[in-house]
């Protein structure tokens, strides 16, 4: 299906704000004003807003590592998103999660998750849970190319094709898994392979290219919602910049990058073709690129300003308290 005018201003927004989010990351970190270990999502966020494009709150999407694209796609306020990498008391998980346990489950986003592959099961649960109780929603894991190595992405796979869930499942293949490259370590051509051996529906998309993502993957969530089963849907995409932030990139080579960047930018990519076609006009887009970029400073503001938690509530949510089990 064609996405609609509103569909492509959301995603637009979408690709802008992961992109201007990140991008802030790594001035912070850079300037010495924000801590921890970052894995950016620059160069696959037609992948999040694609897939993201097609679900409803009541459905779960479980992360990786390079967690943050994700999250924004799903809905999560990109202020309380901030203020938990500063670790304040006013970020989404009171700044116990920081980048790799970003979660907020009000908008479906069961976790980043800093264990490659864990997010998996978890997805499949969500599915489980779906069926089980009729919700009508759907369970989204996103994983890499290096996850498919996994043990749990395998039991996934079998347990929801054998059981018909409402599952999808993303792996965006971009060509490394840290600093190796995925053809070392993945003997089949085609991560999308590995799901056609669990019988399941397996396609490819463009992962550059938010319109072919929306559509294989709309077309993924529609089955699952009609009952027909999980689909493994491989993304191939590229990330722009190194494995985390610091990465010295010397295990690739800078043609490599720079023909990515350069020729296959989803921003510059999308804009051409709307721009191009008609469907919206540059303006619109300025537009939210301003708007992004003020709110994403606003964030850091508040980031900022809040206090870190206080130390006395280092135990909540360690232990199951009789106060919490209520
Ligand atoms: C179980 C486990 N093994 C190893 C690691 C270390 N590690 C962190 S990210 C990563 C590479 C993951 O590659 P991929 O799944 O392709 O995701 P990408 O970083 O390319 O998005 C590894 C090996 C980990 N965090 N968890």
């Amino acid at each position: 299906m064609e996405p609609t005018e509103e569909i492509l201003l959301v995603a637009y927004r979408t690709m802008r704000t992961i992109r201007s989010f990140e991008e802030k990351l790594v001035e912070l970190v850079t300037r010495g004003k924000l801590g921890g270990f970052l894995h950016t999502y620059i160069g696959e966020e037609a992948v999040a807003a694609g897939v993201c494009a097609n679900l409803k709150e009541n459905d779960h999407v479980a992360s990786t590592h390079r967690g943050h694209g994700h999250c924004i796609a799903k809905g999560v306020d990109v202020r309380g998103m901030m203020a938990e990498l500063f670790g304040s008391s006013s970020g989404i998980c009171r700044g116990r999660g920081g980048s790799m346990h970003i979660a907020d489950l009000e908008k479906g986003m069961l976790g980043a998750n800093g264990i490659v592959g864990a997010g998996i099961p978890l997805a499949t649960g969500a599915a489980l849970t779906a069926k089980l109780k009729k919700t009508g929603g759907v369970g989204v894991a996103f994983f890499g190319d290096g996850a498919s190595n996994q043990g749990a992405f395998h039991e996934s796979l079998n347990m929801a094709a054998n059981w018909k869930l409402p599952a999808l499942y993303v792996c965006e293949n971009n060509g490394w898994g840290e600093f190796t490259p995925t053809e070392f370590v993945v003997p089949v051509e085609d991560i999308a392979e590995r799901g056609r051996s669990y019988a399941m529906h397996s396609l490819i998309a463009d992962g550059m290219d938010f319109f072919d993502v929306y559509a294989k993957s709309g077309e993924a969530i529609a089955r699952a919602r009609r009952g027909e089963g999980p689909t493994l849907l491989e993304c191939k995409t590229y990330r722009f910049a190194g494995h985390y932030v610091g990465d010295t990139l010397v295990y690739r080579s800078k043609a490599e990058a720079d023909e990515w960047i350069t020729q296959r930018d989803p921003l510059r990519l999308f804009e051409t073709r709307v721009t191009g076609e008609g469907l919206i006009a540059v303006e619109d887009l300025r537009r939210i690129d301003r708007e992004v970029g003020e709110r994403i400073a606003e964030a850091v503001g508040v980031a900022e300003a809040a206090p870190f938690p206080d130390p006395g509530e280092l135990l909540r949510d360690v232990y199951v308290t009789e106060e919490a089990g209520r």
